[in-house]
């Protein structure tokens, strides 16, 4: 649980039963996405306090509400952090996965009648993003639940909750990284590694990852990182050494660090003709965005991703499968397995670079 200023504590919560439309899960394994620890810092919008965090788990369902038919009692489950309602005119429309429930358009501190099934002391204790992941159990809206298959390992398939599909995504659904491109990865976190994958499953011919923290590159290449750089290496703006490289500059880029300057240097890196930037990060609230809008003109193009474009009560299942078919490897991204008890250990590793997905098991 989590109150402002204050790092993670852990409480005993009284979880209500789940009521109509909704479920209660028990999850078995969860990570931690660096959106988590803007959650931490408070820098992510409108969540309230005292709250749950957490939001890429895996676990097994204990108990329905009335009218629910989608998952049962003793289902393998994933908690899906972008809502698929199935009805809005977003679900109904094929070229968006952001559902009108998301937080975007509506909070999800709290279940859709406006109360909370989490209880400490006495008092109330909000939901985030609706699903909650770091507490034993939960109560998620069914239109935040996806079953999966039952010879899924939840310690591993966790990462389908967030950081591997949105990365990997960013690559193969928003950008369309064609075969023999050049891509530029900003920032090799979990998420920023798995657009690599995306990348180098795509064909792409070049993969120049670019991250302030050295550490991180022997896990980029082996991932399909074709070079890694360090802009502090550098007297000349990453941009310059970017177009540099590659001619007239990399067909596609991708921010995944949450950073406006970065951002900039990501679009500026771009073929001015055909370029695609990729924001996957999502920068500090309230920040702003200044380029010159010739850049667009020749016809580069900047695009967002959110959880990697894919509709995620239709995609994760799938993907999970694919997992098991052995099409992805994001096992690759998890440095470490803890005891759920040193979550907040778990934080400091992700803060100080020395971690890329920690794990925690009940
Ligand atoms: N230049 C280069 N690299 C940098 C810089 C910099 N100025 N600053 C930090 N980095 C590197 C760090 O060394 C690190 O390796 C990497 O950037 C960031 O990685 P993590 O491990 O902290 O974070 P991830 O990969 O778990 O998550 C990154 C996101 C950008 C996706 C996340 O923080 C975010 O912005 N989330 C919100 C967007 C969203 O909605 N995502 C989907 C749901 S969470
Ligand atoms: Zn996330
Ligand atoms: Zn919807």
């Amino acid at each position: 649980m989590k109150t402002i200023g204050k790092s993670l504590s852990i409480e005993e919560v009284e979880v209500a039963p789940p009521k109509a439309r909704e479920v209660r899960v028990k999850i078995v394994a969860t990570g931690i996405c660096g959106t988590d620890d803007h959650v931490l810092k408070g820098s992510f919008p409108n969540v309230d306090f005292p709250v749950i965090p957490g939001h890429e788990g895996a676990g097994i369902v204990e108990s329905v509400g009335e009218g629910v038919t989608c998952v049962k009692p003793g289902d393998k489950v994933i908690p899906l952090c972008l809502p698929q309602c199935g009805e809005c005119s977003f679900c109904l429309n094929p070229n968006t996965n952001c559902c009108l429930q998301t937080h975007l358009y509506q909070s999800q501190n709290l279940m859709p009648d406006k109360t909370s099934r989490f209880t400490c002391k006495g008092k109330q204790v909000y939901h985030f993003l609706w699903i909650s992941t770091f507490s034993e159990y939960t109560v998620m809206p069914d239109s935040t639940v996806v079953r999966i298959d039952d010879a899924a390992p939840l310690d591993k398939v966790c990462l389908f909750g967030c950081g591997f599909p949105t990365g990997y995504g960013a690559a193969v659904n928003t950008a369309k990284v064609a075969p023999g491109s050049t891509c530029a990865v900003f920032g090799l976190g979990g998420v920023g590694l798995s657009v690599i994958m995306g990348c180098e499953a795509s064909g792409a011919s070049q993969i120049i990852g670019i991250d302030i923290n050295k550490d991180k590159f022997a896990t980029a290449k082996d991932l399909g990182a074709t070079e890694c750089i360090n802009p502090q290496d550098f007297e000349k703006p990453i941009q310059e050494v970017l177009v540099e490289m590659t001619g007239h500059g990399v067909d596609y880029a991708f921010e995944a660090i949450g950073r406006v300057d970065t951002l900039t240097a990501a679009l500026a890196s771009c073929h001015r003709g055909s370029g695609v930037c990729v924001m996957v990060g999502e920068p500090p609230p309230g920040s702003q965005l200044s380029f010159d809008p010739m850049m667009l003109f020749t016809g580069l193009t900047l695009k967002g991703s959110i959880l990697g474009g894919w509709k995620m009560k239709d995609s994760i299942p799938k993907l999970v499968t694919g997992y098991l078919q052995k099409k992805f490897k994001p096992d690759v991204l998890i440095t470490h397995n803890l005891p759920f008890s040193e979550i907040n250990e778990g934080f400091e590793l992700l803060r100080a670079g020395k971690s890329i997905k920690n794990i925690f098991i009940d």
